[in-house]
């Protein structure tokens, strides 16, 4: 029986559309995936503000607050909470040159109209927690905007959104690059900056998504534990990436089982979940999976992810700082790598 509760998007199961090619699969409903994924054994959904409500931009606040009140009808009938609201600020015209650090006042303003529809729509799904992913939020052509104007820019858009709810938590997640070129908030590091920065920061945190860190060229455990060292790791994106690419979002753990083991070792060692964090998966299916194959990277990712917290829960951790107090790290070495072989 794992000790965390886990957390999924919509998006994790789609289509099978890419930048080179169309669908592969049939759409699936909301209710059809939230049935689903409490089935799994999920216990949260992460939205999208237009996961939520699909039409936004055509609604008045008033009907969109509605219409949100009927999904969350729709997460109270299956037993599940909503984990975060995230404004998406990369689809709309608006938002062809990215949204609080767009170069035009009246795209900023429709990211900040998104930003504050997001949080009421949080409200009524009865979270506290937005989600930033900034897309866009950086440069396609090096010149087109001061990077000193841009990470201001990102500083005032969270001020307002603390400011618009007293209550709100406003967690970014960093990425270095895709679909940007030059990105202004590329890791933790830059995440932690921009909190200490803002009127609140202990209401600015961060979420970690390992491929983002692997993108980045850093180590996705030594990422949260650099959050969770200033209390900030406000929730996870676990899932896997072969190198320095496109953002691949594979299973969690099936491209490098050891680093996989580091993230569920920091979690645990950290009790991470004992403030109601969730570990959150952003997982995507091959593009050759078929229909009735929709769910199955999302059930292969917490299957691994339960097997390596049994291999964390099996840790002879007074084994281990013995290796360390001696420096024999070529046996620590090696005692994690048959750990994790089933070699012992
Ligand atoms: C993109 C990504 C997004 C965010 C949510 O790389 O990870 O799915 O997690 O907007
Ligand atoms: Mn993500």
């Amino acid at each position: 029986m794992s000790k965390f509760k886990f957390s999924v998007g919509p998006w994790n199961v789609h289509t099978g559309a890419d930048s080179y090619g169309p669908e592969t699969r049939q759409p699936i409903d909301l209710e059809t995936k939230f049935a689903k994924f409490a089935e799994l054994g999920f216990s949260a959904i992460q939205f999208h503000d237009d996961d939520a409500v699909p039409d936004m931009n055509n609604m008045t606040e008033e009907e969109i607050k509605e219409y949100a009140r009927g999904v969350k009808k729709l997460l109270d009938k299956y037993g599940l909470a909503a984990e975060f609201v995230a404004p998406r600020l990369w689809m709309d015209p608006h938002t062809k040159d990215g949204g609080f650090m767009s170069t035009r006042k009246e795209d900023r303003e429709f990211a900040l109209w998104r930003a504050y529809r997001s949080i009421d729509i949080a409200k009524e799904l009865g979270t506290d927690l937005i989600v930033l992913w900034l897309a866009r939020e950086g440069t396609l052509c090096a010149e087109s905007k001061s990077p000193v104007w841009a990470t201001k820019q990102l500083v005032d858009a969270i001020n307002k959104m603390l400011e618009y709810d007293p209550k709100i938590r406003v967690c970014i997640e960093p990425k270095p690059n895709e679909p940007i070129d030059r990105s202004i908030c590329g890791t933790m590091g830059h995440v932690m900056a921009i909190s200490a920065a803002t009127i609140d920061p202990k209401r600015v945190g961060g979420n970690l998504e390992s491929a983002h860190a692997i993108l980045a060229g850093l180590d996705p455990a030594n990422e949260i534990g650099f959050a969770l060292a200033f209390d900030k790791l406000f929730t996870v994106h676990l899932n896997d990436q072969n190198g320095i690419r496109y953002d691949q979002d594979k299973s969690f753990g099936v491209e490098n089982l050891r680093q996989a083991f580091n993230q569920v070792k920091v979690l645990a060692e950290n009790n991470y979940g004992s403030k109601g964090e969730y570990v959150g998966l952003d997982v995507k299916a091959m593009r050759t999976t078929s229909d009735e194959d929709s769910y199955e990277h999302l059930k292969n990712s917490l299957a691994i992810f339960r097997a390596l917290e049994d291999k964390v829960a099996r840790y002879d951790y007074d084994y281990a700082n013995k290796l360390i107090a001696d420096r024999k790290f070529e046996q620590l070495e090696m005692y994690t790598m048959n750990l994790l072989m089933g070699i012992q």
